[in-house]
Formats: structure tokens, C-alpha cells, sequence
């Protein structure tokens, strides 16, 4: 394990060093050192460490992007999470049960792969729920370890957020409730314990949350859960010999675990039957460390609709979007009848340097999921031109009240810590927050129990796909972003919400801090400490 201050590309680009060299023979004629033969000694040692490196680079350079387009026999049915919209209890609250537990799945040929998750033990039901609403969700940890389920994307109350600071020990059963109070949204839960984020959603455990608009929402988009409107959650795994994830395995460009096999739904070489004309695809990036950038196979555009906290002020089209980890997406794309098409993630722009992109999967292309149109569609109605009101809780005027630096694994030099405070807003402002990456590795930014509203990014308005709500943010080196965040609700200067990068390595090394949220004019506290986290 690489320290947090140690650049872990140091420690895995062994290739890159020369081979050690080999034991000294003994001669029967021992020849004298001289100045001459050190000097040779020394340039064909110079002349051995070049030629290693320039091996190690070859074979790094050849080994290190992935290309799957138009390679994977799309032979499985993509499963669809199962729909839980919870039961109704005696004052009219939405009650779910989540059970986290080990599983296994048979992903693909020989041995089933083990697995964590809530849904029998992979991933995890759908939980929806209406803005309105208050929901309760019972949790029981029937892992062999401490974890915690974080509400990502969600406005909720400190307490019932599900970082670090809200562990669920085995046996236990943690049972957060909260009042949904933002707009129609896909969401996602998955667990958040202080340095194991990266494993734990790695072996499975992940779910979406779709709150849904009590009105239904702007007419006109698809929304038959699993018929046209498809959960697609995706991640990418790597295998070892026994099919077990392999959660150690392609570490080498610092950003955590690449995998070079893509999952939909915990479903490898997935197809999804089409029919309608129009489907709404909800994507999620539930990967640990890769950014797609997700396209359609024959280019043609789709329909951008939502990004993470809502719908967008109006359909966007394009023929792109591109999805860091932590990330989601609404497109709706329209097919006609008997055709295929595949979603493909096409290399994503990470704005990093030539061989940081390469080593991070900036030049890999991966096939997720074909489309399969039937020889009849049913009629979808055309897109409404408005979907949402447009974020306006800030403007671009220049003023940052808060920066955040990301850099060497950590955010304005500082390494995770439970029991520190960071800073504290006050309830019911709004801050604009500044965001810049300085460093060579790439990263992006979470922060929790909000959502927030790009304000500039490099110092230019916003791209039509930031133009909606967003609580994860990808940060290209050195472009500066400026979003204004608000937290209206609840003060509870004791319990922290945490800001940091999704790149769930980085996370887990410390690329995280934490701050609360005050009355005006007062200060933050200190945080309680459980134990068991890690
Ligand atoms: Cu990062």
C-alpha cells in the first residue's frame, strides 16, 4: 500500500526500472579496475538502464489502453435492477429495507464470482420515492465488517447522510429518515466507511435512488422503469484466474483499480430489448477510478436530459456526455425498428498529460451495452422543449469564498481527518466554492447533502451539460471551476458532511475533508467519534 503522500505511480512503474543485475561471477584472471573500464562499465550500464526503460515504456505504452469496439457478442439479457418503492407505515412514511450481505453471481462462464451487495448480495434494489415524501430506510449489516451507506446526491440532515461518521457494525441495523425536498433526480446509494470506500463498492455494493417529481414530472419522457426507462449502472471490473473480482490488478496510473471488463447492472456483454421509439437511459458511473464518455456506435446524437441533481433546463443535444465517477446522466435516445446499436464509452478528455491520460484510461474505448430494437416500436411522444427551472441560486461575479485545491492525494494539502473540522457555512447562504486540480493525476469533486450550480469552468460559462443541478464535478488540470452551493436546512455544527474526490482510491488515501453546517454566525463543533472506522 502506497502512503498517501507517495505518488503510487513511483511505486508500480517497476517495468520502468532496469532488471536487477546478475550475480558476479568470479574471474580466474582478476582484471584492475581501471578508470577506463569503469567509464565502459558505466555506459553500458547507462546504455542497459536505457534500453529497460525504454522496454518498460513500450510495454507500458502497449499495455495500458483497452479497445473493445465491435469485439463483445452481446449475449446477455441486461439485468434490471428490481424496483422498490418501500411500504407505507402507520404516519405515511416510505419504509425500505436493505439487507448488506455477501453474495455471489454467476457473471460469466466457470466459477461464480463472490460478491457484496444489498440485492441478495450484488448490488441493490432501486429505492424511489416522491419529493414529499419521508422516507425511512432500515439498513442491517450482515457483512463481516463495519460499513455505512451514503445517500449520494440527496439533501438530508448531517446525521442521516451515511459517511464515516455514521457507522453500521455487523449485526446492526442503522435506520436514517429524512424528508425528500429537492427535484426529480437520480440519485444513489452506496457505502462510505473512512479508508474501505474503494472495496466496498468494488465487490458490489451499490444501488440508485429515483426520486421522482409528485406532479410526474414534464410530459412527454419516457418513464416505464426497466422498459424504457433503464437504470444503467456502470463499472468496470477486473477478474483473476478463479473469477473473483480482482480488486488489486491494474493500479499502475494512480487512480486506483481500471478494470477491462464492463458490467451493466452486474451484467457482462449486456443487451437490452428496445421497444419504443424512445428510451431514456439513467447512467450511472458506480466505477471506482474510470471516466467514460459515453457515445452512441454509429454517432448519431441523443437527447442529454438530466445530469446528477435533476433534469436540465431543456434537452441538450449531442453525441457525447462524458461521466467521471460518482457521476449520472439522463439520455434519451430514439431508434427505429430491428436496428442494434451499442452505448460505447469513446476516450474520455481527462485534460491530464500524454502519459498520465494513457495510464488512467484516456485512450481506452469499451462497448457496455447494445441496444436491440424490435421489428415494432411503440409510438413515444416528442420531448417537451422545457424540462426543469435552471439552477439560479448564484451568478458569476467574481467573488470565491472558498477554494479548494486538489493535489499530491490530498485537498488544500491536507489528508482526511474524523476528527477535524474544516470549515463551517452557515444555513441558508450561499458560498461560491472554487475548485481547482494542480496536480498530474485526475480527479474530481463530491461534495455532500447538496447539490450545487456551475457558475464557470476556466473561467468561461458553463457547457450546456453543467447547466443543470451537479454534485460531482470532474476537475481537468489547472481550469478552475466555480460552483455556488447552498445548504438550506438543518444546522448541526457537530456532524460533518464531507467534501472530496470520487476517484475512490484518492478517497480512501485521504482526499476527503469534512464541514458543517452552522446557524449563522456561529461556529462548528467538534465531531462524536465511533470506533470501527477503520
Ligand atoms: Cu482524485
Amino acid at each position: 500500500m502506497t502512503k498517501p503522500h507517495e505518488d503510487p505511480r513511483a511505486a508500480d512503474a517497476q517495468p520502468t526500472t532496469p532488471p536487477p543485475a546478475p550475480p558476479p561471477t568470479a574471474s580466474a584472471t582478476p582484471r584492475r579496475l581501471t578508470r577506463r573500464r569503469l567509464l565502459k562499465a558505466g555506459l553500458i550500464g547507462t546504455s542497459a538502464t536505457i534500453a529497460a526503460c525504454a522496454a518498460g515504456a513500450a510495454w507500458l505504452w502497449t499495455t495500458s489502453d483497452i479497445d473493445t469496439a465491435g469485439t463483445i457478442r452481446f449475449v446477455n439479457r441486461l439485468a434490471v435492477p428490481p424496483l422498490d418503492t418501500g411500504r407505507r407505515d402507520g404516519s405515511g412514511r416510505r419504509v425500505f429495507d436493505l439487507r448488506a450481505a455477501v453474495g455471489s453471481r454467476r457473471l460469466r462462464p466457470g466459477r461464480p464470482t463472490p460478491t457484496w451487495g444489498f440485492d441478495n448480495g450484488h448490488l441493490g434494489p432501486t429505492l424511489r420515492a416522491a419529493r414529499g415524501e419521508t422516507v425511512v430506510v432500515n439498513v442491517r449489516n450482515e457483512l463481516t465488517e463495519t460499513t455505512t451507506v451514503h445517500w449520494h446526491g440527496m439533501h438530508l440532515p448531517a446525521s442521516m447522510d451515511g459517511g464515516p461518521h455514521q457507522p453500521i457494525r455487523v449485526g446492526a441495523t442503522w435506520s436514517p429518515s429524512w424528508r425528500i425536498d429537492q427535484p426529480a433526480a437520480t440519485l444513489w446509494y452506496h457505502p462510505h466507511p473512512h479508508g474501505r470506500t474503494g472495496q466496498h463498492v468494488y465487490r458490489g455494493m451499490a444501488g440508485m435512488f429515483i426520486v421522482d417529481d409528485p406532479s410526474g414530472g414534464p410530459p412527454g419522457l419516457p418513464g416505464r422503469y426497466g422498459v424504457d426507462d433503464v437504470p444503467v449502472i456502470v463499472q468496470d471490473k477486473n477478474f483473476d484466474g478463479d473469477n473473483r473480482f480482482d480488486e488489486a490488478s491494474r493500479l499502475i496510473g494512480g487512480v486506483g483499480v481500471l478494470g477491462d471488463t464492463v458490467l451493466v447492472n452486474g451484467t457482462i456483454a449486456p443487451y437490452h430489448d428496445v421497444t419504443a421509439e424512445r428510451t431514456r437511459l439513467r447512467l450511472l458511473n458506480a466505477s471506482n477510478a474510470r471516466t467514460y464518455r459515453f457515445g452512441l456506435s454509429d454517432g448519431r446524437p441523443f437527447a442529454l436530459v438530466g445530469t446528477d441533481g435533476g433534469l436540465l433546463p431543456a434537452p441538450h443535444t449531442t453525441d457525447r456526455i462524458q461521466l467521471s465517477p460518482g457521476e449520472r446522466a439522463e439520455i434519451v435516445v430514439t431508434m427505429r425498428p430491428s436496428e442494434r446499436l451499442v452505448l460505447r464509452s469513446h476516450p474520455p478528455e481527462l485534460g491530464a498529460d500524454f502519459w498520465t491520460s494513457r495510464l488512467t484510461g484516456g485512450d481506452d474505448t469499451l462497448d457496455v451495452l447494445e441496444l436491440r430494437a424490435a421489428p415494432r416500436l411503440t409510438p413515444s411522444p416528442a420531448l417537451p422543449g422545457v424540462l426543469a427551472e435552471p439552477p439560479r441560486i448564484g451568478s458569476a461575479d467574481g467573488r470565491v469564498d472558498r477554494r479548494f485545491e486538489l493535489a499530491n492525494f490530498m485537498i488544500n494539502d491536507r489528508v482526511m481527518d474524523m476528527s477535524r473540522i474544516d470549515f463551517g457555512v452557515a444555513r441558508g447562504v450561499t458560498e461560491v466554492w472554487e475548485i481547482v486540480s494542480t496536480d498530474l493525476l485526475p480527479h474530481n469533486f463530491h461534495a455532500h447533502g447538496t447539490r450545487f450550480q456551475v457558475l464557470s469552468v476556466g473561467g468561461a460559462a458553463p457547457p450546456p451539460e453543467l447547466r443543470g443541478w451537479k454534485d460531482t464535478i470532474y476537475a481537468p488540470r489547472q481550469v478552475p471551476i466555480r460552483v455556488a452551493v447552498r445548504f438550506g436546512d438543518q444546522a448541526d455544527p457537530n456532524t460533518p458532511y464531507m467534501f472530496h474526490c470520487h476517484l475512490l482510491y484518492h478517497e480512501d488515501q485521504g482526499m476527503m475533508g469534512q464541514f458543517v453546517v452552522t446557524e449563522p454566525g456561529r461556529s462548528p463543533g467538534r465531531p462524536a467519534l465511533h470506533d470501527g472506522h477503520g
